[in-house]
């Protein structure tokens, strides 16, 4: 085997593979190393491309002889690797980064604490009906890295994630979104906010005047940060609460309005098939982009009525005895979790728990006074849980199964009540992730 690669990937999973076909493709000698296990299809595609890898270890010699390390975003910084790469001062950067020189598409890049999905989807929804050539990548579906290579579309909407964001340097984003920021991911930046805030602030580094900022003026974070970066880029906020926009979005009358200051889109809250108010956030930044790409109105208005929001997000399962039950595994932060508790106006019984990313509950302790009968915790360790409501919520129940969870939550709730997985959580204690999750537990409501 070769010692000496070009390129050398970390992590052979979508966006290692993904890289290592690009890089190949360029003409790269490259190089894909696993310290666990590689999922047989991803073997094969790098067999049937002619990839050397390894999985089970990673071979420090080759990889600390690399010119470039391409590192799955999966990867902290603090494994031993990595600090032995850097210390080698051998550059590390994400797929994204690797992608993006070999495409000259334009580039809408979405990123925030939570709605990414959601609001890439929304755009992406909008951007095919109106017939554009266009790619959907990022943190979602297949590797930006192996569309790159095998795919010519004109434009891509880049759903980012902060580990994704860490490892670009170069990438401009032709319109970048920034949606929220609230604590997550602290396990990974030193339980210290600032470098997570730093982190998602990546996504305004490189654009120029001819380039647009999409923001959520209404978060105090984003706009404190706002204020102490110097912005390049045409800004465009949108907001609830204030109506002086020029250009950007803002709430009227129930309605949103989309506006350029030349022209205006409006469109009634009741048109959107997304409903909640995050989701009018995340309809906002979605109309403000699609605007600047240009797509008719009637088009936008079509698409926002009928998108259909993917499975795992506030999702409608089904009602047994007159008790609904509400999917929303895909909650993986404290935020998140009070978007669902604020939703609902009905008595809730709350499924919670799991990887406690160093959550801070003390945000949700007033809705769960308010709306919660009883809490089901479904994690290895729920005793965060315990702490931060055991002095409001009379029964706390601790479950490690979705079966066992529903069950209980069924068990606890009346007629008219609202079960609820919202976990705030990560899913990995107990399941392999939020849609195993989700999946278990809508499973196990049909059975009851
Ligand atoms: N690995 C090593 N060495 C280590 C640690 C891990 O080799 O020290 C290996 C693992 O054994 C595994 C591989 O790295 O085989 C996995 O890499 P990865 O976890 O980065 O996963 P990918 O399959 O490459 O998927 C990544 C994103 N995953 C993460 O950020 C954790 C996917 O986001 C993304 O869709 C994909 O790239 C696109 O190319 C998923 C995600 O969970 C959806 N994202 C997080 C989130 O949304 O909260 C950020
Ligand atoms: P992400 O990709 O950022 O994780 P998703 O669109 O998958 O975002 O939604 C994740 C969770 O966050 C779901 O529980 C969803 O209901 C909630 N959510 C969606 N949009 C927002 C928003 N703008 N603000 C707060 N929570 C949101």
């Amino acid at each position: 085997m070769d010692t000496h690669y070009q390129i050398v990937v970390l992590g052979g999973g979508e966006s290692g593979v993904g890289a290592a076909i690009l890089a190949k493709k360029k003409g790269k000698s490259v190089f894909v190393s696993d310290n666990g296990r590689i999922q047989q299809k991803y073997i094969d595609v790098l067999i049937h491309n002619e990839i050397d890898f390894e999985d089970g270890g990673h071979t420090k010699s080759i990889i600390l002889s690399a010119e470039e390390v391409i590192k799955s975003p999966g990867i902290p910084d603090t494994v031993e690797i990595i600090r032995k790469l850097i210390e080698k001062n051998i550059p590390i950067i994400s797929e994204i980064e690797f992608a993006s020189r070999y495409t000259k598409a334009k580039l809408i890049c979405i990123t925030g604490s939570n709605g990414k999905t959601t609001t890439t989807l929304l755009i992406y929804h909008v951007l095919k009906t109106a017939g554009i050539n266009v790619g959907l990548a990022g943190n979602i579906g297949q590797s930006f890295a192996k569309q790159v290579a095998e795919c010519n579309y004109d434009v891509y909407v880049l759903e980012l994630s902060s580990f994704q964001l860490d490892g670009m340097f170069t990438v401009r984003a032709n319109i970048a979104i920034l949606l929220n920021i609230t604590p997550d991911h602290l396990d990974r930046y030193e339980y210290n906010f600032n470098n997570y805030v730093d982190s998602k602030f990546r996504i305004l580094q490189n654009q120029t005047k001819d380039d647009a900022l999409i923001y959520w003026m209404d978060d105090p974070v984003i706009t404190k940060k706002l204020k102490h970066v110097g912005v390049e880029a045409q800004e465009y906020p949108f907001s609830l609460i204030n109506k002086n926009i020029v250009q950007g979005a803002y709430l009227k009358n129930e309605k949103i309005i989309i506006t350029d200051n030349k022209t205006q889109i409006e469109m009634t809250l009741e048109q959107l098939a997304l409903q909640g108010k995050h989701n009018i956030h995340n309809s906002m930044a979605a109309g403000v982009a699609s605007k600047l790409m240009d797509i008719r109105r009637e088009t936008l208005k079509q698409c926002f009525s009928d998108f259909h929001n993917v499975a795992h997000r506030l999702e409608y399962v089904s009602s047994v005895h007159g008790i609904s039950f509400i999917n929303d595994s895909k909650a993986t932060n404290v935020n998140s979790a009070w978007y669902a508790l604020e939703h609902y106006e009905k008595p809730i019984v709350w499924i919670a728990g799991g990887i406690d990313k160093g959550n801070d509950y003390s945000i949700l302790k007033e809705l769960v006074k308010k709306k919660v009968k009883a809490i089901v915790c479904l994690g290895e360790d729920n005793r965060p849980i315990h702490d931060a409501f055991g002095d409001i919520v009379e029964t706390i129940v601790d479950t490690q199964s979705a079966f066992h969870a529903v069950n209980t939550a069924y068990q606890l709730a009346k007629k008219g009540y609202i079960v609820l997985l919202s976990p705030a959580c990560a899913s990995m204690d107990l399941f392999e992730n939020y849609e195993d999750r989700g999946n278990q537990f809508k499973t196990a409501v049909k059975e009851l």
